[in-house]
């Protein structure tokens, strides 16, 4: 799918109050687009249940509902058994940030993919808990400053590495998982459509880079998001029933240096920090593509 071919039709609106270039509302918008009016969406507590529904403005056209932090892959399974139930027809959808995926709703999201429920989970990735005033998360890189992991004279940013979520849920073996990035936006609308279709658990986890707690120029989301697929630091792929069915493969790979460039949240980070993060991205390149980086 095209941007062109995208239906007019919108159910995530304005009336947001998301920070300037977050791409969380368009990553939003779009994918509302493909899934259309029969979606019911629920949310725990994140950046995106506070700018999209702060009482008096909703900027939703669809039912949307929030659930406990820990809970998202419950409420979800239960919406939809509902539904089938009384015999009507909704696509039911979860939209929870990374710390509700990777660390607080792990549980619930891991019980609704095993047992293959009939929705689909989106997590959209900014690397911290950004709501609550930017604290890090399993998902928050290696080195990567937050209010808890401060750098400076006793640490120097995060100590452990990032979680590989994708991983985990490819591991569960699920009908469909994707990685997305707004950088990549026909690969992303042609994942979202194909998450559409499939029936059980789909997955899909989008990298959002968050201007405010990453510190950088809000005007750089989308080439923040593209260095890191380039880098590495970022992979796009899909898999069906826990087999790699389709992978990007960058066609200049250019180092971390060049993707922590421009973020304030790496400005501190030493030449042997670097070289760790390098280390990683490395280990991770060869784990997905099966060859040397
Ligand atoms: C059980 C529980 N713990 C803590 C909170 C406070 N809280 C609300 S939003 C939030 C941060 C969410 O982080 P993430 O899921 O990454 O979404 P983001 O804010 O980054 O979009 C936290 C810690 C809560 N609502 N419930
Ligand atoms: S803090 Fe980050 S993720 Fe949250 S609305 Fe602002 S830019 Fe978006
Ligand atoms: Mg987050």
């Amino acid at each position: 799918m095209n941007i062109k071919d995208l239906p007019e039709e919108d159910y995530f609106t304005s009336g947001h109050t998301a920070c300037a270039g977050c791409p969380a509302p368009a990553i939003v918008r779009n994918m509302m687009k493909i899934f259309g009016k029969d979606t019911i969406v629920y949310t725990p507590a994140n950046c995106l249940l506070v700018f999209s529904g702060t009482y008096p403005y909703l900027a939703w056209k669809v039912p949307y509902l929030h659930e406990a932090f820990e809970n998202t892959g419950s409420c979800i399974s239960g919406v939809a058994r509902a539904y089938k139930k009384i015999g009507k027809k909704a696509l039911v959808v979860g939209i929870a940030g990374d710390g509700g995926t990777y660390d607080i709703g792990i549980q619930a999201l891991s019980g609704a993919a095993e047992r293959d429920e009939d929705v689909i989970y989106v997590c959209y990735d900014n690397e911290a808990y950004m709501n609550t005033g930017i604290q890090r998360s399993g998902s928050t890189p290696y080195g990567a400053s937050t209010t808890t992991t401060p750098a400076g004279k006793k640490i120097p940013g995060k100590l452990r590495h990032k979680k590989d979520m994708a991983e985990i849920m490819r591991a569960h073996e699920i009908p469909y998982m994707a990685t997305l990035s707004i950088s990549h936006p026909k690969d992303f609308l042609n994942k979202v459509e194909k998450a559409k279709n499939v029936k059980g658990f789909r997955y899909l986890h989008v990298f959002s880079p968050c201007p405010t707690g990453w510190r950088f120029d809000p005007s750089k989301s989308v080439e923040i998001a593209r260095k890191a697929v380039q880098s590495g630091m970022w992979t796009l792929y899909e898999a069906e029933y826990g087999e790699i069915t389709g992978i990007y493969k960058p066609k200049k790979k250019i180092p971390v240096e060049e993707y922590i460039k421009g973020q304030g949240r790496f400005r501190h980070l030493t030449p042997e920090m670097i070289e760790e993060l390098q280390r990683w991205v490395d280990r991770k390149w060869k784990r997905l593509y099966g060859e040397e980086p």
